[in-house]
């Protein structure tokens, strides 16, 4: 492998989700949330996309986020295992329904706060930097059954409210902070993104693109007042990333690349540079969109813009407006990609490119000219357990060296990333299908599909791997 050199104090560690990790659903005080209305199954799908309407447990499904894998109370355990792999940062989110059971209850919820307090302390004792992601797909319950969640401009105040307060209470705590997760999967998975459930005959568009505004004007307020409260962190955005190859050199498909590029950069466009583009605004006009704004919202855009971009890579993707080669969709993205004749696929037929990842931080890079932070990365995989134990998942080592090695190389070309913290350190449940068995982690959990398990922990021998990495600040892949 070629060395690869990353600077001093390079954020080395892992990122998981509080919907995904914690489980706990009802305890200390939180409300229900989105997701946990979102079950394994047929179902899933069509709830995913805001197409029907999931507001109350129903027998016989079996919904993976309850229990998740015991996060909130074996902590203490695995941020000891993530230290033990030299961790320098962990990136995880806040359930809003822990602070605010209903989302906007009149004072926040003691317990909750408390909870990730103790989170904090446990991390900073090992010398971790918590990297807090704000909103990571969990929208309090309550905000969707009485609001209509981010159709509704209140969120917009409410949101803010929950990051303030947050704000305040971890100010000498934390100094990375994240607001959306993967902002843009607001178009592709509405009711993960932002707990959008659509009425029959509505228009779709009209919904999500107001909801995108309020979330990128509670994303600039929540960043100015980071700005005024927490002067020395540091706030970004966050992108499912991953470029869009043209499937030809026909000036078609490269528009078409072009586009379907652009429709994600638009929220990042907007959080990082401060104004709507052109480009969105035509968009606008010709699908008679007509995106509600209230004065003051575009100076607020201005004036709340991030200090780095962070994002996920997991793939690239390709483009092409000939409906033949349209016909070769992979499974199992929802960004529905055709398939790339160059790349292999993984289990879940998400492509592997890791010079797409070096390919997404340069075009990144070039377009924001802020430092980047890779808050995802990584191989969901099925893991055997050997009757020894033991666990040789040496394809997910082979995927991790490739992107390590590819994110070495765009820091030579002159990208500034702040930190690379791989999706998934210790397994949890997966957001597109609920599963188990799609698993991430160096840390292996015993939990599965049906929650069966006694969620033991075990290394596996990427754990070592990484360890090493990280020991070398990237130098021994
Ligand atoms: P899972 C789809 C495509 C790209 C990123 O995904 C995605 C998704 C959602 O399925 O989400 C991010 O678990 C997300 C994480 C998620 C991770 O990617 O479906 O921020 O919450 O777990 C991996 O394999």
């Amino acid at each position: 492998m070629t060395k690869t050199t990353f600077p001093e104090g390079f954020l080395w560690g892992g990122a998981i989700a509080a919907n995904q990790a914690e489980g706990a659903y009802l305890e200390g005080g939180k409300g229900l949330t989105t997701v946990d209305l979102l079950p394994t199954g047929k179902k899933r799908w069509e709830i995913a996309q805001g197409n029907l309407e999931s507001f109350q447990p129903e027998e016989g499904e079996f919904y993976p986020s309850h229990e998740a894998i015991d996060f909130y109370h074996r902590y203490k355990e695995d941020i000891a295992l993530f230290a033990k792999m030299g961790f320098k940062a962990l990136r995880l989110s806040i359930s809003w329904a822990r602070i605010f059971p209903n989302g906007d209850d009149a004072t926040p919820n003691e317990a909750g706060l408390k909870f990730y307090d103790d989170v904090f302390d446990e991390l900073l004792k090992y010398g971790i930097q918590p990297v807090v992601t704000i909103a990571h797909f969990d929208v309090p319950l309550s905000l969707v059954e009485r609001y209509g969640s981010w159709r509704n401009r209140r969120l917009v105040n409410l949101f803010e409210t929950y990051a303030t307060t947050l704000f305040k209470r971890y100010k000498d705590k934390v100094k990375y902070w994240m607001t959306f997760n993967e902002i843009n999967m607001l178009l592709h998975l509405p009711f993960v993104g932002a707990g959008l459930v659509f009425k029959e005959g509505e228009d779709k568009n009209q919904i999500k693109y107001q909801a995108a505004h309020h979330q990128l004007v509670a994303s600039a307020l929540a960043v100015k007042a980071c700005h005024e409260m927490i002067p020395d962190a540091m706030i970004g955005c966050m992108l499912a990333a991953g470029q869009t190859y043209s499937y030809t050199c026909n000036p078609d498909d490269v528009f078409e690349a072009m586009n379907k590029d652009r429709e994600n950069f638009f929220f990042i466009d907007v959080q990082s540079r401060g104004k709507y583009p052109g480009y969105a605004l035509r968009f606008f006009e010709e699908n008679q969109l007509d995106i509600q704004m209230e004065e003051g919202d575009l100076e607020l855009l201005e004036e709340g813009t991030v200090d780095y971009i962070g994002f996920s890579y997991y793939a690239s993707r390709t483009a092409s407006t000939d409906p033949e080669v349209l016909k070769n969709v992979t499974g199992g993205n929802v960004f529905g990609s055709i398939e790339n004749p160059y790349l292999e696929k993984s289990d879940w037929g998400w492509t592997i490119d890791p010079k797409g990842l070096r390919i997404t931080a340069n075009q990144l890079h070039d377009r924001y000219q802020k430092p980047l932070f890779i808050v995802e990365n990584g191989l969901g995989a099925v893991d055997e357990v050997t009757p020894e134990g033991e666990i040789n998942d040496d394809y997910r080592i082979d995927y991790l060296k490739k992107h390590v090695a590819a994110m070495g190389e765009a820091i030579k070309d002159g990208v500034e990333i702040l930190g690379y913290t791989s999706w998934g350190p210790i397994d949890l449940v997966s957001a597109g299908t609920g599963e188990m068995k799609k698993r991430y982690g160096y840390i292996y959990v015993d939990r599965d599909n049906q929650g069966n398990g006694t969620l033991k922990r075990l290394e596996k021998k990427s754990f070592k791997w990484y360890k090493d990495v990280i020991a070398s600040n990237g130098e021994q892949l």
